[in-house]
């Protein structure tokens, strides 16, 4: 028999939600023998928007869409949840004070935390994708205290791909070639894609890309200022390709790595790398056994070490924020 899970998504009805519901019900996150309920939140306001979503996943006639809840109670959409995808947030607008932006996610994420605590299944996973998310994952996680801090994810995946896209565009090699691209840090513009450690075809990416300056400067920048040149060029933020890679995201916590690689997630530090015990930082994992692992002893040279301090530090002036606001 086929194993069936509930898989709440929040924001279900915004751009990403409209992009990742389809390839959710079809499979693609969980595979196909994997059987899925929706349980969908949104505002009580796009509920008529996310019936329209619905009713649209209906007409796709998923073998493996079991049934569908839509609803604005948080309890109601995380009842025995086994998956909560946190897409919806209220990311900084121009001219929002930084605290004011932690203030809302803060009473957003608190509240959520506390009904995954409350409702969720005992085996549920939180992805956050919205943003900031490595921090709003962290006040979740805090909320929540009764559920393993190891339960708590949030999504660098996109910016993982986009690196990994970039090298193979300079390199002029296949996307597959491109392995074990780890972003540290934050899922910000101080993140860390840490070209030195990734591979091409098996090698060294400065094997075969030998422009080191354009490596340490319009790769880094590229891939860090791509959600504003999406931004910029569309005039909407990145939608398909991040519900893409929370797609990715979560296929890569839940299935087996295959040997000698790894993916990029945030989630909660116990020490590794000298990063503070429960910080959420991306990190180089794997995923075995059903166990997500991080994989420590990659080395940095100088200017990877000096990177990495920034994007930690961010981090850290995060928390310290959220803390200082008693969010955590
Ligand atoms: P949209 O504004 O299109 O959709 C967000 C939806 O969330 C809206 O329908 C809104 O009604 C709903 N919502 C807001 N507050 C809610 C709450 N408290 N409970 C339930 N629903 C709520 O945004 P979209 O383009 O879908 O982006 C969603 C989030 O993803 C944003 O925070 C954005 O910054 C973030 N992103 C994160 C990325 C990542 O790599 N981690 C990349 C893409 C994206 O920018």
């Amino acid at each position: 028999a086929k194993r069936r899970v509930k898989v709440a998504v929040t924001g279900a009805a915004g751009q990403i939600g409209y992009a990742i519901l389809f390839r959710i019900a079809s499979g693609q996150m969980l595979g196909p023998e994997t059987e899925v309920e929706l349980q969908l939140l949104e505002l009580e306001q796009a509920l008529p928007a996310l019936k329209g979503v619905a009713m649209e996943l209906e007409d796709c006639a998923f073998p493996l869409l079991k049934n569908i809840v839509l609803t604005s109670d948080l309890n109601t959409a995380f009842k025995d949840a086994n998956y909560v995808v946190c897409v919806g947030s209220v990311p900084r607008k121009e001219g929002m004070e930084r605290s004011d932006l932690l203030k809302i996610n803060g009473g957003i994420f608190t509240a959520q935390g506390k009904a995954v605590e409350k409702s969720a299944a005992s085996d549920v996973k939180v992805f956050v994708v919205g943003n900031p998310c490595n921090t709003n994952a962290l006040i979740a996680m805090n909320a929540a205290k009764g559920i393993p801090s190891d339960r708590f994810f949030a999504m660098t995946t996109l910016d993982e791909n986009r690196a990994k896209a970039q090298l193979a565009l300079k390199a002029g090699v296949d996307v597959s070639s491109v392995k074990n691209m780890t972003i540290w840090g934050n899922h910000s513009a101080t993140q860390y894609p840490d070209f030195y450690n990734a591979l091409i075809n098996g090698k060294p990416v400065t094997d075969i890309i030998t422009d080191t300056e354009w490596l340490k400067g319009d790769f880094i920048k590229t891939v860090q200022q791509r959600g504003a040149a999406i931004i910029k060029a569309r005039g909407l933020s990145s939608a398909a390709s991040a519900a893409n890679a929370a797609i990715d995201g979560i296929y890569n916590l839940v299935h087996e790595t295959p040997a000698g690689q790894t993916y990029s997630m945030c989630l909660a530090s116990n020490g590794e790398y000298g990063v503070d015990k429960g910080l959420i930082f991306s990190f180089p994992c794997r995923t075995e056994g059903g166990k997500i692992k991080i994989i420590e002893g990659i080395k940095h040279n100088e200017f990877g070490q000096e990177k990495f301090k920034l994007t930690l530090d961010e981090l850290r002036g995060e928390r310290d924020a959220v803390k200082s606001l008693g969010l955590i």
